[in-house]
């Protein structure tokens, strides 16, 4: 199906509803819990023939005793009955808890194992997967698989068997009504048939509409600064509003179909016992069958529609587990991780000399975002990245942490290519204050250490101090403990800034970075954070991105980058003597300054 732009065409996969490959996979999902399963299809083949045994015992009371006025035999079936039914009840609770408990557990394990694989993918997959869809994938689709396992396929067996203990019971009674029955059945079929089909391509429908209203929703919600700045409101509920109708039409013909094929079930129903009345009645006058039999059959007949009705129900939940299945194993089977090195290179310590050798990268196959970037920062030192918006100072940093894959050339850190450091070890050397910052649910100590134990409240304070926000955090209700909400909504964009900048000084890091760290916090807070950190990025490498270009001027270093590509390097006096364009940019901003002070 074509995407109409609502990044979800993944969810709109609808394949077989029965397809062995992809069963064969879930079972190993299923294999840790074999004896609950074998335990819960016992269960199912004791409660299935307990119900066919009801009208046989009804039966036995009426052609045996009531016709024959015996009251204590009578006695005796209605207590059988009533054992039966107690019975029954009672292994009805087991069955229904032990499916249940297997099928929470059996998505327990998958949540766990597709979060890890979500958590280890690479920024790559990230950049073009919405986040929805991965929700999706762990909260709907394994839910949609936990239908099946606890109700869906377990009770297809139990629905089977009833089916059977009914055909015995009747054949055994009287084989011709038995025929009589089974008459309607090729009707019943093609019924069925009918109506899996329709039912199957109105899902589909019913599924891409509610993609389209998720996705709406979460766009919308998550941009409502913007609609309410722009007073859209009233256009956006328009929108929603069509959105809204086409969701409800497809709804509405789903319903149709269902509300068509249960009446016609009913009907089919009720003809197969109106005919059981006229066969085996004329039957009974002439004294071939007994009332007996014929008020069994009547029962076994109404009795046998039931798991033929729920049959298609329970093809519904088997189609659908079988959609999410496969969006879950594909995404599975994304193997887009950046691997780690099969002899991994082990650091006691880190001088922290990065060097770039001839690096290109891409994000997309197809444009170079950096050609041929070489550049040195040795181990201590400071170096400045500058250049226009969009020139490509943040992926050298994505490259150097190894969010991303270069394509050719070499980072090495200590002389080591980084390809032979595992990431988590390269990772732990290296700290970064990002252009957005990202606080978690939780407190502000723990926004600081990321609850890292080895990181004590000493440390986190001292951090604070250093960045200067440790009198704001102790004007605060709850100090360091203070909650901190959705992402830190009650805190101005510096505030969050500062705090992710103490995150970043708590972890001591040989090589610190900082991407345009203070280009939310006022001036005076910047020169304040300026004096503490040229302390701190002493015997320590430093990478800095600034636009501002008064911030980076003591830099050892200063590389100019323009559309991915290396202008210029050096100090800032010998980038100033060259005249070029840091000296142009310098200049720019210099006036710019002037300007703005006249
Ligand atoms: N880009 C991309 N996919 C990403 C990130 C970036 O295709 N996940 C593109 C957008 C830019 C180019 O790569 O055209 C360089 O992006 P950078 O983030 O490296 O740019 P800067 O950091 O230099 O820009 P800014 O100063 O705005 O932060
Ligand atoms: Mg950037």
């Amino acid at each position: 199906m074509r995407n109409r732009g609502f990044g979800i065409s993944s969810d709109e996969i609808l394949g077989k509803a029965y397809d062995s490959k992809l069963m064969k996979r879930l079972l190993q999902y299923v294999k840790p819990y074999a004896k609950y399963v074998a335990f819960a299809i016992l269960l199912n083949v004791v409660v299935a023939g307990l119900g066919p045994l009801r009208p046989y015992l009804m039966k036995i009371a009426i052609d045996e005793h009531i016709a024959k006025h015996d009251y204590n035999g009578l006695l005796n079936i209605v207590l059988i009955l009533f054992a039966v039914l107690i019975f029954q009840a009672v292994v009805r609770y087991f069955l229904t808890y032990f499916t249940q408990l297997m099928g929470q557990k059996i998505i327990y394990d998958l949540r766990i194992k597709i979060f890890a694989h979500i958590q280890n993918l690479s920024l790559k997959f990230f950049d073009k997967t919405p986040i929805g869809r991965l929700v999706t994938r762990v909260t709907n689709d394994v839910e949609s698989l936990n239908q099946l396992f606890s109700s869906g396929i377990i009770t297809i067996f139990s629905d089977v068997f009833i089916i059977i203990w009914i055909f015995i019971f009747m054949f055994s009674m009287a084989w011709e009504l038995a025929l009589v029955t089974l008459s309607v059945i090729p009707f019943l079929f093609y019924a069925t048939f009918l109506f899996r089909k329709k039912v199957r391509n109105a899902y589909r429908s019913v599924r891409f509409h509610l993609a389209r209203l998720n996705s709406y929703m979460q766009e919308h919600i998550s941009g409502i600064y913007i609609v309410q700045l722009f007073t859209k409101e009233k256009a956006e509920e328009k929108k929603f509003k069509a959105i809204n109708d086409d969701y409800k039409d497809v709804n509405i013909k789903s319903i149709f179909y269902y509300a068509m094929f249960f009446p016609v079930v009913e009907f089919l129903s009720s003809t197969a016992v109106a005919l059981i009345i006229w066969y085996g009645g004329g039957e009974a006058v002439q004294g071939a069958i007994t009332i007996g039999v014929l008020l069994a059959f009547i029962q076994y007949t109404e009795m046998f529609f039931r798991p033929i009705r729920d049959l298609s129900e329970k093809y519904n939940i088997l189609q659908t587990a079988m959609a999410s299945s496969e969006r879950i194993f594909k995404l599975l089977d994304t193997k887009e991780i950046i691997p780690d090195p099969e002899n991994p290179k082990k650091f006691d310590k880190v001088a922290g000399e990065i060097i770039f050798k001839n690096v290109w990268f891409s994000y997309t196959e197809k444009d170079y975002v950096l050609r041929d970037i070489s550049f040195k920062i040795e181990s201590g030192k400071t170096a400045a990245i500058v250049g226009a918006t969009g020139a490509g100072k943040t992926s050298v940093i994505n490259i150097l942490n190894r969010f991303y894959e270069i394509e050719k050339g070499t980072v090495l850190l200590d002389g080591v290519d980084i390809r032979k450091i595992k990431k988590e070890e390269l990772r732990k050397h290296i700290s970064l204050v990002l252009q957005d910052v990202l606080l978690f649910a939780g407190t502000i100590k723990s926004n600081i250490s990321l609850n890292n134990p080895a990181i004590g409240d000493d440390e986190i304070v001292e951090a604070a101090k250093i960045v200067g926000i440790h009198d704001f955090i102790l004007s605060l209700p709850n100090g360091y403990d203070e909650e901190v909400k959705e992402k830190g909504a009650t805190l101005s964009g510096g505030q969050k800034q500062l705090i992710s900048f103490a995150r970043a000084l708590v972890y001591n890091p040989q090589i610190l970075i900082l991407d345009e760290a203070t280009s939310s916090v006022d001036t005076e807070t910047e020169m304040l954070i300026q004096k503490a950190t040229r302390n701190l990025l002493k015997n320590r490498t430093a990478i800095v991105i600034a636009h501002r270009l008064s911030t980076i001027k003591n830099a050892d270093k200063i590389i100019v980058i323009h559309r991915g590509e290396i202008r210029e390097s050096g100090s800032h006096r010998e980038l100033l003597a060259k005249k070029d364009i840091y000296f142009k940019l310098y200049q720019l901003q210099y006036k710019e300054q002037e300007n703005f002070i006249l």
